[in-house]
């Protein structure tokens, strides 16, 4: 419905925001902590000067913003904030820490997490697998072993069995295609590999991951809804150039489509990632006059509306599961939220099924490689004494989810920060 100004949301439709374990829980111990510890890291980052720039302690995630202890506070503000949903990750480190021995105490930390979830109204969007991996799964071979496929569906077994009575929304991978890429290809996350061959085997282990729990978790609850956190990025072609036609389709085919298409039979729902556009000429080309993140990301709201018409294709619905942006300031927050939401409100529109936007991220939060400097949260954490504190765009966040959309009165009333 949308009245003048007003972009009002279909009935029943979640409002929240998203975290991953490693990022906020603090005191992990997997292949990310001790590769984030590891001197061939340290050297490179020092190479780079970006000890010098951030310190040290910039990238080691360390206590994190403590979410582990004080994720009932969090839930807590997500409520105030107006929030009916929320997306978070289960630590696979934590629940099964050698292999195939699983802590009890940690499946009853993640009941309680959950308990105080619901407690607080929010839906939960449970993410079993958020990227790092225990340590005696790398030293396995991590996600290049054939193996891994069994040893996920086996931990996937254990989390739903103790869980699913509290959880209807499972995604069981977050990012698939960045993992891979980042981790096998480009050669800037741990294991680092440079080696296509590598990143294929991973990719496709990943998919088979995929299937392979989908299967159980329909076992253990037939009524689970279940997707992946994908990473979609708008590819634009220029019009006149047919190679960035040609670049586009292929882009599009692989990043955007590919995996989504070989689990097409086993996903209930599309969890959207979304944060990049590219332009493609005769190759990637940086659009001119762009608004940027603190991370030199381009900030293009029209993505969205191009990366959900996409989407259609699946005919599945889509509950969008991360899109945010690096702000430490929040002067350009308010403005992307609001922005992007008219974008998804004109896809609804036009026939995209799309049922939630999970804004990523919750809280400010340790952003892997770059460590804790990008201020992703619509709630900032002083690291110094964890104190949280609602950033403006919180609070415009939350008039806009207790209203079920952006009104006009809404957009009177923070004029000023938009
Ligand atoms: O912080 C990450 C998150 O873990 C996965 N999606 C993108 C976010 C921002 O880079």
């Amino acid at each position: 419905m949308k009245e003048q100004n007003s972009f009002i949301f279909p009935k029943g439709f979640f409002w929240g925001a998203s975290t991953a374990a490693h990022q906020v829980e603090g005191s992990t111990v997997n292949d990310w902590s001790e590769w984030e510890k590891s001197e061939k890291r340290l050297k490179h980052l020092r190479k780079l000067k970006l000890i010098e720039k951030f310190g040290e302690d910039n990238f080691i995630s360390g206590m994190a913003a403590d979410n582990y202890h004080r994720f009932d506070d969090d839930f807590k503000m997500a409520k105030e904030m107006g929030h009916n949903a929320t997306r978070f990750s289960l630590e696979w480190s934590r629940i099964e820490p050698e292999e195939g021995k699983f802590d009890e105490r940690e499946i009853q930390h993640y009941q309680d997490v959950i308990r105080s979830a619901r407690t607080n109204g929010l839906e939960p969007f449970v993410t079993i697998w958020h990227w790092p991996i225990p340590l005696w799964l790398r030293d396995k071979g991590g996600w290049e072993s054939k193996h891994m496929p069994k040893y996920f569906a086996r931990y996937a077994d254990r989390v739903v069995t103790a869980l699913s009575h509290d959880v209807r929304f499972w995604i069981t991978l977050n990012e698939p295609q960045v993992y891979s890429a980042e981790s096998f290809l480009i050669g800037e996350w741990p294991p680092q590999k440079m080696n296509p061959s590598a990143y294929l085997k991973v990719f496709h282990n990943l998919i088979k991951a995929h299937i392979a729990a989908y299967h159980v978790i329909k076992r253990i609850s037939p009524e689970a809804q279940i997707g992946i956190a994908s990473h979609n990025m708008h590819f634009e072609a220029s019009r006149r150039s047919f190679t960035g036609h040609i670049f586009k389709a292929v882009a599009d085919w692989w990043w955007n489509f590919y995996f989504l298409g070989r689990i097409a039979n086993y996903q209930d729902f599309i969890g959207l990632n979304h944060y990049f556009h590219h332009k493609m000429d005769h190759w990637w080309k940086n659009r001119k006059n762009r608004i940027l993140s603190d991370l030199g990301w381009e900030l293009y709201p029209e993505s969205m509306e191009h990366v959900l018409m996409d989407l259609k294709r699946f005919g599945k619905p889509i509950y969008i599961t991360e899109n945010g942006l690096a702000d430490e300031g929040d002067v350009k927050r308010p403005w992307f939220i609001v922005e992007t939401l008219k974008r998804v409100h004109r896809a609804i529109e036009n026939g995209v099924d799309v049922r939630g936007y999970l804004h990523w991220s919750l809280l400010d939060n340790f952003e892997w490689g770059e460590g804790f400097w990008p201020r992703f949260g619509l709630i900032e954490v002083d690291y110094k004494t964890l104190e949280r504190k609602m950033r403006p765009s919180a609070h415009l966040y939350r008039d806009i989810c207790l209203r079920n959309g952006v009104t006009e009165e809404l957009l009177e009333k923070y004029k000023n920060l938009l």
